[in-house]
């Protein structure tokens, strides 16, 4: 178990269960037709997740992709302004204007996702170039999954950030397909942390569903890269519980090793039994508190108002709004 406290580990526990409970809530609320647009979930990523989010600081940013409603709650926006964000309610925190793949909040370093995948990359290097002109030994922490990995942008990205040694931590989630392509079939090796090493960024491959495993790999990326020594490239292994549309299309045996063997959030429930952190009823209280809580989240979502049409044109471009014919 290292260095790491027991009290962090019991904490990042906790941090996982938001993010299940937050993505159980979304799809039940989705199936009702509560949630507008597409809904993808983090469900079965909590580890690596949470690993992040307790290894970079407020002053710090991240650009999440479209499994990350949970590292937007735990970078410190209030968790019901991100629940009626997707319910694209007038009390989200970009007014229901965003919805899951658009929410921003750069008061918590929240720059936002793009439904382009890949394509903020690219911006990140702005925001690494930005810092490290201004003398910052702030992290820009960037989610991509294992089928954005083979976009352009991908490879532009790495290039000038090792070129330029910019601030950049690459967080590659291969959970093992895109849509229903897995990894080994649309890139030359599924061991994605191999592509960086041509761009000469340290990089390392980990098991994302082992919380200390994958804290102990991101606490050493961010550690390299804020003392000046450029981008660090971390691949996370693990699984998604949903499919990127309906419909199971994974062989059985796969599916129950990752939800019976392998879900992170048994996995950290068991090494907190197993090394007496806490027991089953400190476990469950924490996990009933956490859902009572994400209820007052989704209660807070039904009760807010949709947007005033009249506000349509507000906020979509900086200090910008269009007038009316
Ligand atoms: C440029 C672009 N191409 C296609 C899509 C449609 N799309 C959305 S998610 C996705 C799969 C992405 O796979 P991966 O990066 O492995 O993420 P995962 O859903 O597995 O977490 C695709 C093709 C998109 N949003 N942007
Ligand atoms: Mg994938």
């Amino acid at each position: 178990m290292g260095e790491i406290e027991t009290g962090k580990i019991l904490a990042m526990y906790r941090d996982m269960c938001i993010i299940r409970s937050f993505e159980f809530a979304l799809e039940r609320e989705f199936k009702k037709g509560n949630v507008p647009g597409m809904l993808h979930t983090g469900v079965g990523q909590e580890a690596l997740l949470t690993a992040i989010a307790h290894s970079i600081r407020k002053s710090d940013g991240f650009f999440p992709d479209h499994r990350c409603h949970g590292l937007l709650v735990l970078a410190g926006t209030p968790g019901e302004k991100i629940m009626a964000e997707l319910f694209g309610k007038a009390t989200g925190v970009c007014s229901g204007k965003g919805g899951s793949l658009h929410s921003a909040d750069p008061s918590v370093g929240n720059f936002g996702d793009n439904a382009v995948e890949g394509s903020f990359m690219v911006t990140a290097l702005g925001v690494g170039l930005g810092w490290k002109m201004q003398g910052k030994d702030s992290v820009v922490a960037v989610m991509v999954g294992d089928g954005t990995s083979g976009r352009g942008e991908w490879h532009e990205s790495l290039n000038l950030a090792a070129t330029w040694k910019l601030p950049i931590l690459y967080c590659c989630v291969n959970n093992g397909y895109a849509i229903s392509t897995p990894v080994g079939e649309s890139h030359a090796t599924a061991d994605l942390y191999e592509f960086a090493k041509a761009y000469k960024i340290p990089s390392v491959q980990v098991d994302g569903n082992d919380l200390l495993a994958a804290y102990e790999a991101t606490q050493k990326a961010v550690a390299h890269i804020r003392a000046g020594n450029g981008p660090y490239f971390v691949e996370y292994k693990t699984w998604r519980w949903q499919g990127l549309f309906s419909g199971e299309f994974r062989p059985p045996e796969e599916v129950r090793y990752y939800k019976e063997e392998h879900d992170p959030i048994q996995m950290t429930r068991k090494l907190i039994l197993d090394k007496n952190i806490a027991d089953e009823a400190h476990l469950t209280k924490i996990e009933q508190e956490v859902n009572a809580r994400i209820e007052d989240w989704v209660n807070f979502a039904m009760q807010s108002p949709l947007p005033n049409p009249e506000k349509a044109t507000a906020n979509v471009y900086v200090g910008w709004e269009v007038e009316k014919a």
